[in-house]
């Protein structure tokens, strides 16, 4: 008898009906530890002081960040989408950064799910230590190809030549090419095609990695980006639903977008508004693009951020149907809705 059970892993792009999800948690979340370099590539320049070793998050942002998290849970659930948790780490003890962005360490492509060889080496152990349950537990139910990534067992290159030479020139990236590396949330999935930019922490040698462990039938295309602080692409475009793309003019461009086939009949819609940033609490960690940075449950349903109201407006009038949910304090610690979640199984796979 055919099992008629739903597949642990089956999810090829970022808009139709979703079916489960990871969703982070952020209590004894860190400022992540990287070397000054890293961080002037990266972060805003006002809280460049706040990322030292040993450094956590203020207490307050991150009990309002989980029940955030909780919130969020609850109003999937009541969607009827399945959601799994991450363990809770002391990321203090460990020296690591945080489990409220699972986003950045992994992705599915069709029944196959990647792990990220992340160039932070806070983040090394994250999916080990925060997710490591979760893909045991896939792997229980159901057939699912898990591609982890290689352990570093000697010293770690990606640095070297860059940190030493930040005050005679500034690199054009802040890691070099001497290993794979790449963060998940550099890549959007377009079906068979994913599409994604070269960042801070994503290199060459880690796109040519992921080309190698995509399933049979999945490419990966490189995006233009005007972006010197680049890392993560999901505040730089935004396939809301198939055929209708938004994108943030001051990073891409229609004419770049165009040269990707599977873009070319797309509605390309540069965003047409200038975010604010915000202040209270912090935004630690990102731009203000973040309300763009949005998790799609279906083509006609998005969360949104519940204060980001101009965009909500906004994409109403695609005939989609915005979900507002707080979220400011996950917003705080290092991105939205798409950032704290993987979409595991959607409806609609074109495998
Ligand atoms: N990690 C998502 C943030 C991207 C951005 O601020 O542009």
């Amino acid at each position: 008898m055919p099992s008629t059970a739903l597949p642990s892993v089956q999810a090829d792009n970022e808009w139709s009906q979703l079916r489960a999800v990871i969703v982070g948690r952020a209590a004894n979340s860190c400022f992540p530890s990287e070397p000054p370099h890293m961080i002037k590539a990266t972060m805003p320049e006002q809280y460049h002081e706040k990322f030292q070793p040993k450094s956590r998050f203020p207490q307050d942002v991150l009990h309002k960040a989980d029940a955030e998290l909780d919130q969020l849970v609850n109003v999937l659930a009541q969607e009827g989408i399945k959601v799994y948790r991450p363990n809770n780490v002391d990321w203090y003890e460990v020296g690591g950064y945080t489990g409220s962005m699972p986003r950045d360490g992994l992705v599915a492509v069709g029944n196959t799910i990647i792990e990220a060889p992340f160039s932070w080496r806070s983040r090394r152990c994250e999916v080990d230590l925060a997710y490591g349950n979760i893909l045991a537990e896939l792997a229980k139910e159901g057939p699912l190809t898990i591609v982890r990534a290689p352990k570093i067992l000697d010293a770690d290159t990606i640095y070297n030549g860059i940190e030493n030479h930040e005050k005679e020139k500034e690199p054009v990236w802040a890691i070099n090419n001497s290993r794979p590396a790449f963060d998940a949330a550099d890549f959007m999935r377009f079906g068979k095609v994913l599409i994604g930019q070269y960042s801070n922490v994503t290199n060459h040698k880690g796109v040519e990695y992921l080309r190698a462990c995509v399933p049979d039938g999945y490419t990966v295309e490189m995006l233009e980006v005007d972006d010197p602080h680049a890392m993560h692409i999901d505040a730089t475009i935004l396939p809301l639903k198939r055929g209708l793309l938004v994108y943030n003019p001051l990073r891409t461009s229609e004419t770049a977008l165009r040269r990707h086939s599977v873009l070319q009949d797309w509605d390309l819609r540069a965003y047409p508004f200038v975010p604010k940033m915000r202040d209270d609490p912090p935004l630690f960690m990102t731009s203000e693009w973040l309300c763009m940075n949005v998790l799609s449950i279906s083509e006609s349903k998005v969360i949104v951020e519940e204060k980001d109201v101009e965009f909500a407006e906004w994409v109403k009038q695609f005939g989609i149907q915005p979900i507002p949910l707080p979220l400011q304090h996950v917003n705080s610690i290092g991105g939205s809705f798409h950032c704290a979640t993987v979409d595991l199984v959607r409806h609609d796979v074109s495998v």
